[in-house]
């Protein structure tokens, strides 16, 4: 985050309460509500979760014991058999959602489709045949490669439904990327596309997994199951490949959820970390099913009559919880948009609203700092009366972005919910309930009933009010990740050890700065280890180095973060160049191209700035400290002592 950014949230004093007309109509009606709901989860929270886990969702075999603390290993409701897809459409089917809208999707290019319960319910479950017919059997792994149209979410659904978790690779990440994820998850099959559109281009899912699966690099790899989206003309692999619309029409739509173990995988999801290799990070079903149902329910104070629109893609977290999962299983209608704000259509979200009569909607910082400077004429030309409920994630909102998106979108009516979580934590921690909490700009507000949340110093200890620390978590919940995918020991150390548990007390380590002020609010500030935010996606710095240092010509890269008006974070790297090499433009292009085929657009450097040598520590540790402030164009602050050769940094900053 950018200093001014968080110089105006330090100083940040409004308060927006919900309005009277809104609480009234409210699930959780008052402060009031919150804080006995809140006081009840935190006593007793085993009967808390028991309780909505039994009145909300559908178990074939009620669990014998709620909750099973060995930690940092979490179980919840043991023994409990359950399928989320069961929860997500069959349930629906013996009431008046049979034919409610489950997805309303709209492509890029202007087609649309609304697909009913019923007929949801049908493809899932010829997909799981299909699947079925592949090989696919309980437990195996399913890679998704795939854009945003509603066979991403019947895949994944289908997956569900016969029990073998599913692995989504946001579309966007390179083929090399994509290969690195399918090599850990040991995937059998691969779900994809021909293609899919996206800024009026087309991108070429079925040729990255082609590239992925050459040399026959991922041998657990058995089948690609290709949608058909863009019909340009693809080569399909012989014994490998096969058409989804081929095989749809002879598949039966008679395939019984699979009883889940309530601890059974769900799915792995990768996310950047501090190393170099992202972390599969693991969620099962119960537990999964029961957050982001109850948290979808109340922050966005669901109803029957809402069209709910979350803009993120499948690809990540936020795509799988409140996209999917979470709406779905609360038989709400979702909105599914394959396409994003372009040159040639800045007002397309604008026309999605208006044209399904959007009531809730969900983005991200960086997005609405984007419609900011497209500018007010393409929300105002359009009708947005319909909206109640705003909501952001992804990053720390700064009060400037809020307040637009309060008063331009929001028509200063609709409350927003800024929900602070991350994909470890499988659903909103920090969250306002827009019928109780009053807002201020820029804060999550308080934690999510059931969730203890805190502000502590590297001992474990809370700091002060207003004081900076590390967030925490002090209590497991239902949707927290089981470990990382086959590394348990990168699970405890990343996570429950970097603050050293004390007297057998745990504490989840999420990896953000934040403060809590007089009133309890918290104030996230942003990452404090090597992982950077660009547009909402993280990403980490030695991710980045580790594409770097892959092209021939680089001997060395350290990567920071800048801040950027509209990314939040932007990616500067420096580099030196092995002895063979000059510093060029196209060099730098070269490399920039490089990272991109690396690990995707989303990690193209903003900057590459070729240097003799980096700032180190005497024991040979880059201090990227000082990079941080040379990118940000600021002057150097701290400690100098440690640095082994002082005119390094007298030439970064001259030259
Ligand atoms: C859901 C998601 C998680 C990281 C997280 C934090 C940042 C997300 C935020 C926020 C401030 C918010 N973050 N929401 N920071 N306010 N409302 O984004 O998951 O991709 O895993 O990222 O994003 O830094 O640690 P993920």
């Amino acid at each position: 985050m950018s200093k001014s950014t968080i110089e105006s949230i330090l100083h940040e004093e409004r308060l927006f309460p919900p309005s009277e007309e809104f609480a009234l109509q409210a699930h959780i009606t008052s402060l009031t509500q919150y804080q006995t709901l809140y006081d009840k989860a935190k006593e007793h929270p085993e009967l808390f979760w028991a309780e909505l886990a039994e009145s909300e969702l559908h178990w074939f075999q009620k669990w014998d014991k709620v909750l099973d603390w060995q930690p940092p290993f979490a179980k919840w409701f043991l023994n409990g058999k359950i399928n989320i897809s069961y929860n997500c459409l069959d349930r629906h089917l013996t009431t008046w959602r049979k034919n409610k809208a489950a997805l309303i999707w709209e492509g890029e290019p202007g087609d649309s489709r609304t697909i009913t319960y019923a007929q949801l319910h049908r493809e899932v479950c010829q997909m799981a045949n299909v699947l079925k017919d592949l090989g696919v059997q309980k437990g195996d792994r399913v890679g998704i490669y795939m854009p945003m149209i509603p066979e991403a979410a019947i895949a994944m659904l289908a997956c569900a439904r016969i029990g073998a978790p599913h692995s989504v690779v946001f579309g966007g990440f390179s083929s090399e990327a994509l290969k690195a994820r399918l090599q850990d998850a040991e995937a059998k099959v691969v779900i994809t596309a021909d293609g899919g559109f996206r800024k009026d281009k087309i991108v070429p899912l079925k040729s990255a997994v082609d590239e992925a699966l050459q040399d026959n690099a991922v041998p657990s790899v058995q089948k690609v199951l290709v949608v058909q989206r863009t019909k340009q003309d693809i080569p399909m692999v012989g014994d490998r490949d096969v058409w989804w619309h081929e095989l749809q029409p002879t598949a039966s739509a008679d395939c019984p959820p699979e009883p889940m173990d309530s601890e059974d995988m769900l799915f792995i999801l990768y996310t950047s970390g501090t190393t170099g290799k992202p972390k599969g990070v693991v969620h099962t079903t119960g537990g999964y099913n029961l957050y982001t149902h109850v948290t979808t329910k109340w922050t966005f104070d669901l109803k029957d009559t809402d069209v709910y629109w979350c803009t993120a893609d499948v690809g990540w977290i936020t795509g799988h919880s409140y996209i999917v999962y979470g709406p779905l299983s609360n038989g709400a209608t979702s909105v599914m948009y394959e396409g994003a704000p372009r040159a040639s259509n800045p007002g397309c979200f604008w026309d999605v609203v208006e044209k399904y009569g959007v009531t809730i909607f969900y983005t991200a910082p960086t997005a609405i700092r984007a419609f900011i400077k497209m500018g007010d004429q393409h929300p105002n030309k359009r009708d947005l009366s319909s909206l109640r409920i705003l909501g952001t994630v992804g990053e720390p909102i700064n009060p400037e972005a809020w307040i637009w998106y309060h008063q331009v979108i929001g028509q200063e009516k609709c409350p927003i919910v800024d929900t602070w979580w991350q994909t470890e934590t499988g659903g909103f921690m920090l969250t306002p309930l827009p019928g109780a909490t009053p807002t201020k700009p820029g804060s999550a507000t308080r934690p999510f009933p059931g969730i203890i949340a805190d502000v502590v110093d590297l001992d474990g200890n809370p700091v002060g009010t207003n004081e900076g620390g590390y967030l925490v978590i002090k209590h497991p919940w239902p949707s927290m990740m089981r470990t990382v995918y086959k590394n348990d020991k990168r699970f405890r150390s990343t996570y429950w050890e970097h603050i050293p548990p004390k007297d057998g007390k745990y504490l989840y380590f999420a990896g953000d700065g934040a403060r809590k002020d007089e009133d309890g609010y918290f104030w996230v500030m942003g990452r404090v280890d090597d992982v950077m935010n660009v547009s909402g996606h993280r990403l980490g710095t030695m991710e980045v180095e580790s594409a770097l240092v892959s092209h021939p010509a680089v001997a060395e890269a350290a990567v920071v973060s800048r801040p950027d008006e509209v990314k939040g974070q932007d990616v500067y790297a420096f580099v030196t160049l092995d002895s063979t090499h000059e510093p060029s433009d196209e060099l730098k292009a070269e490399l920039k191209k490089h990272v991109v085929h690396e690990i995707g657009a989303i990690a193209r450097p903003g900057e590459i700035r070729f240097t003799d040598a980096l700032p180190k520590t005497r024991s040979g540790k880059i201090i990227r400290r000082f990079l941080r402030n040379l990118a940000a164009g600021e002057e150097l602050v701290g400690d100098i002592s440690t640095m082994e050769d002082l005119s390094v940094l007298d030439k970064l900053r001259q030259g």
